[in-house]
């Protein structure tokens, strides 16, 4: 079986691993779960019992949720493209170190912006929640200019599956109104830089309904129940 991505829309996380199953050229299949309707429907916990996507389904039928792992994942069935790197290599280190910082610093800074449009709330509250978002908005953008002073990419001269994750998360940015990135200029370059990417595009598309064109080895969609029957399949 080809692997299945179960990705959430609209603006989902799931945006990185889509772009980075493409940059790495394995082959896949997605499943698009609409949030927050499907993904907190009984009829998806077997996928992910909290929830949440993105979850990977394996050739084994075996699913494992997480952005982090899923793009390990990803990266270490590449290391011999160049994706992935040897464990006890620094680049390892580096690539962890900053998919970390990602996935807690930079998504987290935008969750209390999230909880004003998802939830009702009186109108302080909802003030007090906006302005706590800002500033964690703002002071993730600043640690990330300061990484990446001077590098085209957020690991250096090459691009990594960290600018992967990072694009799906920074156009957070444009959704909630925060900053203006261009007081950020090496962080904007990258944004930019990104939005010409053919995968970025690609998931772009996808996330829109509009006609795509893989540049990896997109296999097609496959709808939730008969995702679920691999699933069981393999149980
Ligand atoms: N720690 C998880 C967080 C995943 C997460 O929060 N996903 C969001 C979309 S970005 C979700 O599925 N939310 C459910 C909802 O909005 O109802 C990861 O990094 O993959």
């Amino acid at each position: 079986m080809t692997p299945i991505l179960f990705y959430g829309v609209p603006e989902g996380c799931s945006f990185g691993s889509i772009v980075a199953l493409e940059w790495t050229g394995a082959p896949y299949r997605l499943c698009r779960i609409e949030m927050p309707s499907v993904v907190s429907s009984d009829v998806y916990r077997p996928v992910n019992p909290i929830g949440e996507t993105p979850s990977l389904m394996l050739p084994d039928g075996r699913v494992m949720s997480e952005s982090m792992a899923i793009l390990n994942h990803i990266a270490a069935r590449t290391v011999n493209k160049g994706w992935g790197f040897d464990p006890k290599s620094e680049k390892f280190d580096r690539l962890n170190q900053m998919l970390a910082f990602l996935n807690t610093g930079f998504f987290n800074a935008f969750g209390p912006l999230w909880h004003t449009v998802e939830h009702e709330l009186e109108p302080q509250a909802k003030q007090a929640l906006r302005a706590y978002g800002i500033a964690k908005v703002e002071k993730a953008h600043a640690h990330l200019e300061k990484l990446l002073a001077g590098r085209d990419w957020l690991l250096g001269d090459e691009k990594s599956l960290a600018d992967a994750y990072f694009v799906g998360i920074a156009r957070w940015n444009d959704f909630h109104q925060v900053v203006d990135r261009q007081q950020f200029p090496s962080l904007n370059a990258l944004y930019e830089r990104l939005q010409q990417d053919p995968a970025v595009r690609f998931a772009w598309a996808i996330e829109h309904q509009e006609e795509v064109q893989t540049t990896g080895q997109f296999l097609g969609h496959v709808s939730l129940e008969e995702a679920l029957g691999s699933l069981k399949q393999a149980a």
